[in-house]
């Protein structure tokens, strides 16, 4: 069984990505199954296979401990973690070639927390590996992306998995898919973008952390893709066969 972590901001198109691998995988003939890892969402657009949701309540937790949405997503988190011989029992059952996980929205809550990096080290043993989502509507100007960069890095350090990259919603920003193409392939554009958008301490900051991701690499052989128009779709998932197969693409 290979797993695919689904990762990214919130609202990125994570949850609708992964109905479209799974969509993808169960149409070329292979087994596929969701895991939905996100106790707080109301509603989906696949049906999972298996749901943490039926583990832990997030409202229960709200009004039971008197706490906020954060706060219950953290404890959520953490049930969920103590409860992972239960979930590992189902996604057994299921028995999958392809475990698709989609993880939950608020990404700072599961990755930085200890339970999520848990649940991703032991939910499966065998290959998996993540999808890293840059929102498209978010990383336009070249502050933003060094920004998600970070966040993509730091996210990256923190799962310890081998990540694909993929730009969302190239439906909706027409002419500048181009520079933001540009900046991942090229440097000194993006530092160019950043001179000509910021200056001061913003500019220094901006380089400086630039200067950092560029030694570990980031944002490499970001894969444009919409999860609506299904354009790039097929780069993505070659790459995702690529990278989870070693090289060798699934059959059609
Ligand atoms: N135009 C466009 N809309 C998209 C795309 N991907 C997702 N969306 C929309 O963006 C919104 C959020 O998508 P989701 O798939 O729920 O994103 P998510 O990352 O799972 O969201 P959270 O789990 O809440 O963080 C929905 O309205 C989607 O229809 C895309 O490629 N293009
Ligand atoms: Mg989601």
């Amino acid at each position: 069984m290979k797993s695919i972590f689904i990762a990214g901001t919130a609202g990125s198109g994570k949850s609708l990505l992964t109905s479209k691998i799974n969509e993808y995988y169960t149409k070329n003939g292979a087994f596929a199954a969701v895991l939905n890892l996100d106790p707080g969402v109301a509603s989906l657009p696949y049906s999972c296979d298996i749901d943490v949701r039926d583990h832990v309540d997030i409202v229960s937790i709200m009004k039971k401990y008197d706490l906020g949405p954060n706060g219950a997503m953290i404890m959520a988190n953490d049930l969920i973690a103590s409860k992972i011989d239960d979930i590992k029992l189902e996604i057994d059952n299921v028995n999958p070639d392809y475990l698709i996980v989609d993880t939950p929205g608020q990404i700072e809550l599961f990755a930085y927390r200890s339970s999520g990096p848990f649940l991703v080290q032991n939910l499966t043993e065998d290959e998996k590996i993540s999808v890293f989502l840059y929102d498209g509507a978010l990383v336009t100007t070249p502050i933003n992306f060094v920004s998600i960069a970070l966040l993509s890095t730091s996210i990256r350090l923190r799962l310890g998995l081998p990540t694909v990259n993929a730009l969302t919603k190239v439906d909706l920003i027409g002419e500048k898919l181009k520079d933001i193409l540009k900046w991942t392939s090229n440097l000194s554009s993006l530092e160019n973008a950043i001179a000509s958008e910021t200056d001061g301490e913003t500019y220094t900051l901006a380089s400086n952390i630039l200067r950092g991701l560029n030694l570990g690499g980031f944002a490499q052989g970001l894969i444009p893709i919409s999860n609506v128009t299904g354009e790039g779709m097929v780069n993505l998932e070659s790459s995702l066969s690529r990278m989870i197969n070693l090289g060798e693409e699934i059959e059609d």
